[in-house]
Formats: C-alpha cells, structure tokens, sequence
C-alpha cells in the first residue's frame, strides 16, 4: 500500500488553522523544529508483526509476509512521519534473497538501511551446533566458530544493502551458578567478537548490545554497560556499547550510564522501548517518559559538548514488541515519544543549569528541567512534520483511511510477520 501525497494534503487541510495557533504559542522555540526534522529513527524489521509472550500471540491481520512488505509498511509510517527513513533487519528472520531488487524497492519508499541484526539466541533448522549453552561463550570452539561466520555472514548482507552497522546482541550467560566460569565466557566472547571486528568495513561500527537477564537468568555474558564498555574498549575504535532502555535490573540510572558512554565515547546508539519490570518492549514514553526527556537532557548536553551531529552520530532505533496494540500505530507513537523527549530536552537552558549547579541551588536545577519537561512541544514535532509533507496527525490519518482493513483486504486476517 503506497501513500499518496494528495491524500496527505487532504488530510491535513482541515487541521492546519489549529495547529498553526498551537504552533505560534511556540513563537521562541521555532529553531529547534529543523533540529526535529532531520531527526529520524530507524525501524525494526522485526516489530511490523504482532509479538507475543510464551503465554500466547493474538495477531491481528494484514500482518507483512515478507521483507518486500515489511519495507512497505515502514514507507507507510515514513509517508505518515516523515521520521523513520530506515529499516534495521534481523538475519535470519529478513535474508534479502535479491539484495540489489531489495535496496531499490527501499530506495522507491526513501528508505535506507540502518543497523544489521544477527541472531544466535535460535538455533536454525538444520544447524549444525546447538545454541543452547551459548554461541561465542561456548566451552565447544565449533559452536563459537559457527557464531561468527553467522555474523560475518550479517555483515555481507549489510554491505549489499548499503547498511554501516551490526548490532550484535549475545543471550549467552547462565541460569543456574556453577553452570559457567565467567572469565572464560568472557574471554571466548571477546576472542570470538575479535574475528567479526576483523570483517568489519572501514566506515562500519559494532554495536554491543548488554542485557541483565532473559533468556539466561543467573549471568549474561554481556550483562551490563560496564561489561558492553569493556568489550567496546578491548575491541577497538569501531566498537561501541548499544543502549537497550528494557536491558537494566529495577530502578538502573539509565541518564547516567547514557552520559559515562559519551564521556568515554563508546555510546554506539539506542533501542528505545518502555518497560515497567522487564524487558516489556512496551511503547517508548508509555511508562516513564520523564526517565526518556532526562535521558535525551545528558544526550544533548553530551553531543554538544563533543560537537556531535545529533541526528546522525548515533545510532537510533527503536526494538519494541506489540502483543495488543496494532503495530504500526504502536511504532506510530514510540517515534512521536522519542521526537517529544528530544524536543523538550532541547528545551532545557543549558547555561542556566550550569549557572545553578555551580551554587548548588537543586530546587533551580529541577525546576529548569521540569520547566522543559512540562512544555507541551507537540505543536513542535507537529510543524516538523508538515514542513516535510507528513500528516499533522499521522494515527488519525491511518484510521480515518482504514490502513489496517486495506493491509487486510491485500495480505489477509491471518497473515504472521517473522519476528518474536
Ligand atoms: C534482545 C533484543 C535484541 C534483539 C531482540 C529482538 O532482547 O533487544 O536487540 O535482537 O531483542
Ligand atoms: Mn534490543
């Protein structure tokens, strides 16, 4: 299903006259729509589907079938966003059988692609190792030997795809102590991670992804950010450590692991999602939106410092799973979440802050940030998005045109989406 642009114009016509009072209120923060403009956040290939727990998966039909519709419905959303020109595949789940008809296919949607995913938490039919006490841990030089010409394999893919990143998230670890002795995990992970960086192109970097538990709930083998900097570090210059906001234990400082990361410029890039226990993949901003403003508030004051391009020294991703909502609405408003986060931290009066730290005045230091916090910017994603030709109101777009009932009328009700 491809948007057309008259139906865009038609849409939003009868909503300018509101917004443009909205937006003018805005008067002095006009600047920062063009900062929220070039803004954009890449899609996972693997949430266009409706997800799922052990306990069960209720899809929702029209669901895409293959990659070709999978990037169909991310030009959808961009068409509606004008915010997510990208789409991060998973390999094996998005193998591009043609590379060269798959990028241009993008390409007719305006699409690029970002971060490459590699997946050895499953083990494939007709793999010759099992997965199952780990891939580049594993005490079996065979398994982690599988493990990285898998990922070498990724990163071939992504060159065909004009892609410049893997992301490799590792489920290693333990369930139950004594299982594993954690430096020769570490060691063999490192080894192994050596022999991919080694196959990585000039202008590519690797995003190690840290997880504290799931699948394995004694020990990850890349269990925090401590451990993903270590490696980072160890690894070289095109190594760097990926921030899954799911991937903490109960109450982590996540503003502040995001500001050590800058500091020691090993922060590679983001999986945004929301969560209030575990790794929920929840819609961003759903359950602590003011943790995502102060994560965006070290972001700014971190890049700045470094003179770093906001919109393009970073990876941005989103790694979300819909079990009830529908999932591009769902994807809908994690980009509109992350635009306002970015959009209020922008906000923040840096020098101010600056002014009332230096006289340990913490009442004037919160009410600075919640003075920003509390700005509805809306108004100013909004501008942004029309200044682009997107939709003013990109969810009452896809409903009053019946998105979902058209992908059904295409695809089917009971079409399912490879992903989790
Ligand atoms: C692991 C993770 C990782 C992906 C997977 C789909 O929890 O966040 O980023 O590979 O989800
Ligand atoms: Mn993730």
């Amino acid at each position: 299903m491809k948007i057309d642009s008259k139906l865009i114009s038609d849409h939003n016509d009868p909503l300018i006259k509101a917004h443009q009072n909205r937006f003018s209120s805005l008067e002095a923060n006009k600047s920062i729509v063009d900062k929220l403009a070039a803004f954009q956040i890449a899609i996972p290939s693997w949430a266009l589907g409706t997800g799922g727990t052990r306990f069960g998966r209720f899809p929702g039909g029209g669901e895409p079938r293959n990659l070709e519709e999978k990037i169909e419905d991310v030009g959808l959303l961009n068409a509606l966003n004008q915010s997510s020109n990208s789409i991060s595949l998973h390999i094996p789940w998005d193998i591009p059988e043609d590379p060269k008809k798959i990028r241009e296919l993008a390409a007719s949607f305006g699409l690029r692609f970002d971060a490459m995913n590699s997946n050895t938490f499953q083990d494939q039919p007709g793999q010759k190792h099992s997965y199952k006490f780990g891939s580049m841990q594993n005490v079996d030089k065979a398994v982690r030997q599988q493990a990285i010409q898998h990922n070498i394999d990724v990163i071939n893919y992504g060159v065909e795809l004009g892609s410049r990143s893997i992301t490799v998230w590792l489920s290693d670890g333990s369930t139950f102590p004594g299982q594993l002795n954690f430096r020769d995990a570490f060691e063999n992970t490192l080894e192994s991670l050596r022999e991919v960086y080694k196959n990585l192109p000039p202008d590519w970097k690797m995003f190690v992804e840290y997880k504290a538990f799931e699948p394995n709930f004694y020990s990850m083998t890349v269990g925090d950010w401590g451990q993903s900097l270590l490696y980072a570090q160890k690894l070289g210059p095109q190594a760097f450590a990926l921030v899954d906001l799911g991937h903490h234990l109960p109450n982590a400082n996540i503003e502040q692991i995001v500001s050590l990361l800058l500091m020691e410029e090993k922060l590679g890039g983001f999986h945004f999602n929301d969560s209030k226990y575990g790794d929920d993949d929840l819609t961003v901003g759903s359950i602590r939106p003011y943790q995502l403003f102060l994560i965006f508030n070290e972001l700014i004051d971190g890049m700045d410092r470094r003179g770093m391009n906001h919109s393009t020294d970073l990876g941005w991703m989103i790694d979300a799973s819909h079990n009830i909502k529908d999932p591009l609405e769902d994807l809908l408003q994690s980009v509109e979440a992350i635009k306002i986060a970015y959009a209020q931290a922008l906000l923040v009066d840096r020098n101010q802050l600056d002014v009332a730290r230096r006289q340990n005045d913490v009442v004037k230091c919160q009410e600075i940030l919640q003075n920003a916090f509390r700005t509805d910017v809306r108004p100013l994603v909004a501008e942004a998005r029309l200044r682009k030709g997107a939709a003013l109101d990109p969810i009452k777009f896809f409903r009053d045109q019946k998105v979902r009932d058209k992908l059904i009328g295409e695809r089917g009700s009971k079409t399912l989406a490879t992903g989790l």
